[in-house]
């Protein structure tokens, strides 16, 4: 069940976009480097095309990240990072779909939103100088806070809760509170508690199964869990067969709650979501 103070709107620039359907996020990493689909979509044509699939497929927005986030991985100069995303994000912009950028940049954020993005995707939640400055600037693009305590080089040592679905809700009030004290309206704002992000395979497993306990943060709730290696501790598979893993912590992670999922493999997220909407999610009356 939705909580019934659920948000049913999420705002991300031009584009409000109803939550009374689940929304799916296709990533398209133009990285050389990335978990899972590193060095597939690092050209331009390559990248268009993998967009052009995402849509047809069903994607409701397009991720775009030239950073590999996974955990260990070395940050990657901020001009590579820009020549990598911008040129795609240029070539996309005539998409029906909202584009959204994965970056921790402001330097990045702020060209992107030029360039007509809608959404920051930010797994430091805008910590970085500046970055904030350039949510707060634009007058309403859409805003994903995630959750990670460290940077992916060290993140995993810092993997220590009591309880975490607790100390996660509460980060995120307080990140959530920090922009809107900042004058940045809610409406705009989706939590993430980041899976794989600073949390061992327990924590994450802990996370899904209470994802529940994040309702009362009252804001769009946005999970990534496609092939990350939770799913291949639990499965014993390597990440390229994961998609039956994915599939079903996707679906938990809706049951529980998530509106927004990040997700590699967007149709066949779809037909799973197209189950669960019809059968599991809570109807409206039948005609
Ligand atoms: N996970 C990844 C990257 N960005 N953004 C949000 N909001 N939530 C996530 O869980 C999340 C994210 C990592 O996945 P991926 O992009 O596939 O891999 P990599 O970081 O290696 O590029």
């Amino acid at each position: 069940m939705i909580p019934a103070r659920a948000p049913r709107a999420w705002r991300c620039g031009r584009h409000l976009l109803s939550l009374e359907r689940v929304l799916v996020m296709g990533v398209l990493n133009v990285t050389p480097d990335s978990f899972s689909d590193g060095g597939r979509h690092d050209t331009l044509a390559a990248a268009i095309a993998h967009a052009h699939a995402l849509v047809a497929e069903g994607a409701d927005i397009i991720d775009i990240g030239g950073e590999s986030t996974r955990p260990g991985a070395a940050p990657v100069p901020d001009e590579v990072e820009r020549a990598r995303v911008l040129p795609v994000l240029q070539a996309l912009r005539e998409l029906p779909v909202p584009l959204s950028v994965d970056t921790s940049q402001p330097a990045l954020m702020q060209a992107a939103l030029d360039l007509g993005a809608s959404i920051l995707n930010d797994v430091r939640a805008l910590r970085r100088d500046g970055a904030l400055a350039v949510a707060r600037a634009s007058a309403d693009c859409g805003i994903v806070l995630m959750h990670m305590i460290g940077e992916p080089a060290d993140m995993q040592a810092q993997a220590r809760y009591q309880d975490v679905v607790v100390e996660v809700r509460d980060w995120l009030a307080r990140r959530r509170d920090e922009l809107v004290a900042a004058g940045i309206d809610p409406a705009r704002i989706a939590l993430d508690p980041g899976f794989g992000f600073s949390k061992t395979r327990g924590h994450n497993r802990a996370l899904l199964s209470g994802l529940r306990g994040l309702a009362p943060l009252d804001q769009p709730l946005l999970v990534g869990l496609s092939r990350k290696s939770t799913l291949g501790e639990l499965t014993g598979r390597p990440v390229t067969e994961r998609l039956a893993a994915s599939l079903a912590a996707a679906l938990l992670a809706v049951h529980n709650g998530a509106r927004i999922v990040r997700v590699h493999d967007v149709g066949a997220t779809r037909d799973a979501l197209a189950v669960w909407q019809a059968c599991a999610a809570p109807q409206p009356q039948e005609e």
